[in-house]
């Protein structure tokens, strides 16, 4: 779901908002095509489209098969790992680390970009992870991975030639130099890799060579981005990826973070995909500002997609948005045994298992509300605001009892229980602001959960800290998933209504 905009009309960053990390890009013709990293949830690598490089629609998921991805071991902020994109002799490739077990690096390719993928080609060689693809002048293809180091693959076949090179590991003083993209601009070869660390110190920096292989002079100017001991409302920018448009001109997208409340200020959000510009003094990139308010583009806006707000479950499949937790087998999670419904069937315990039966979407308002009508008259489950296995807040019904339960770290509380009448119920989320007066010490917002009363009053049954949901406390690289969860029986969902509250 885009921003919402400005009051002008003028688009705004993030261009995607929640947890849309580690994006990649590349052209077709006048089309650009973004993906982003999904770690433990499934279907994995969503995938994006737009003509302006503001609004974006997802297309679908690279890896919406369960034989292109196995997460069954994966740990939270495991899984999926930063893909690369790219669109090469007319063919489109994207190259990604699944860090669960029996991963790896994977390449999957496809003409058409809305899919099918193809079934994932295995690069068993492949050291490390974030690993980049480049084509040269003779179709050479070449992968980069973190830490700077390179080796010849044969992306049809995974096969990797040789053994890998180092080309350029960042700065002497830079932490983690990764994501590295590498590109064939004018008459030099480009290196630009993020260092820093994915957190507040995060950066983007860059070198170039006369060759892919290097050697690779860094600018002067590095780091070209970082928001680092600033304090701009956008931090840990850094993981980017460079794109010209057909006018010419060239841009950035990268990940950052709008961290909340006091200090050290907390990101409940996931790190969302930011646009810059890009221009070019010296034969070295200045990028401009990763500003909220987006500069004029020098090109008409294109409609913003549709606003998913409200699921009927009247598909015989999920819309591409929904997210599973690390799968989505259709005995425990299906739209047909009960047409116009949801049905999850529970497998193992509650959200602290790591297979819950769990299907959620990204949040991606700083402010929202979440809503959903459930029947759980023949098990339990309900509403969630999930970060991972050790932090959510959940609102559970089972049979005519109704429950709030925290989970924070190795803490697992009841906070409220209420009776409710036999037969479905609207269980609801409202995060809003944290209530006045605000200080060092107060947190990002707070999140209301409660019940929705047939005349559509919403009664709270526990309203919690949200700092306890952020990125800063449970760690890790993903941010909030808002959704429905089975946790014994089956449990069935006639709607659920996703409404932005920012203003
Ligand atoms: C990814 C690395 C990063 O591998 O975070 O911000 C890691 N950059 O490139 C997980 O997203």
């Amino acid at each position: 779901m885009p921003p919402l905009p400005q009051p002008d009309g003028r688009p705004t960053n993030p261009v995607l908002t929640g947890l849309h990390p580690d994006p990649s890009i590349c052209r077709a013709g006048d089309d650009y095509y973004l993906a982003c990293s999904s770690f433990e949830y499934f279907p994995g690598v969503p995938l994006f489209h737009s003509r302006d490089l503001v609004h974006w629609t997802q297309i679908g998921n690279a890896l919406d098969r369960p034989e292109q991805l196995p997460l069954s071991a994966a740990w939270s902020s495991g899984g999926i790992y930063d893909p690369t994109l790219r669109h090469h002799d007319g063919r489109f490739w994207l190259i990604v680390t699944n860090c669960g077990e029996g991963g790896g690096n994977l390449i999957v390719t496809a003409t058409d970009p809305a899919g099918p993928w193809s079934d994932p080609i295995p690069a068993p060689d492949l050291p490390g992870i974030d690993p980049d693809l480049v084509w040269d002048e003779d179709g050479t293809c070449w992968c980069t991975v973190a830490g700077g180091r390179q080796v010849r693959i044969d992306p049809s076949t995974g096969r990797t030639y040789g053994t890998p090179r180092t080309l350029w590991a960042g700065g002497p003083d830079a932490k983690a130099p990764e994501a590295p993209h590498l590109y064939r601009i004018g008459a030099y070869w480009y290196l630009l890799i993020a260092e820093g660390g994915t957190e507040r110190g995060h950066g983007v920096s860059i070198a170039r060579g006369h060759s892919p292989a290097g050697p690779f002079e860094p600018c002067p100017a590095n780091p070209v981005l970082s928001h680092r001991g600033t304090d701009h409302p956008v931090q840990n920018t850094g993981h980017a990826d460079l794109v010209q448009g057909p006018d010419g001109s060239w841009w950035m997208v990268l990940l950052g973070v709008r961290p909340g409340g006091g200090t050290p200020g907390w990101h409940v959000l996931g790190r969302e995909t930011f646009l810059a510009p890009v221009t070019w003094v010296d034969g070295w990139p200045v990028v401009g500002e990763v500003a909220l308010d987006l500069p004029e583009l020098p090109w008409p806006l294109s409609p913003g997609p549709v606003e998913e707000r409200r699921d009927d479950f009247e598909l015989a499949g999920l819309r591409p948005s929904w997210i599973s937790l690390r799968d989505r087998p259709a005995e425990h999670c299906t739209t047909k045994e009960r047409p116009g419904w949801l049905t999850l069937r529970a497998r193992g315990g509650s959200l602290d298992e790591p297979d819950v039966v769990f299907t959620g979407r990204r949040r991606q308002h700083l402010s929202c509300r979440a809503r959903t009508l459930v029947d759980a008259a023949e098990g339990g489950g309900g509403l969630a605001v999930r970060l991972d296995e050790r932090h959510h807040y959940a609102i559970e019904v089972s049979g005519t009892e109704v429950r709030v339960i925290a989970r924070v770290g190795s803490l697992r509380t009841v906070v409220a229980e209420q009776a409710v009448p036999a037969g479905p119920v609207v269980l609801a989320v409202t995060v809003t602001d944290p209530p006045a007066p605000h200080g060092p010490c107060t947190g990002p917002d707070v999140v209301s959960l409660g019940v929705e009363r047939s005349d559509g009053t919403f009664t709270a049954l526990a309203t919690l800290d949200g700092r306890y949901l952020s990125t800063e406390v449970a760690g890790g690289f993903t941010g909030r998933v808002i959704g429905m969860y089975a946790a014994a029986g089956t449990v069935h969902f006639d709607w659920f209504d996703y409404e932005p509250l920012d203003s």
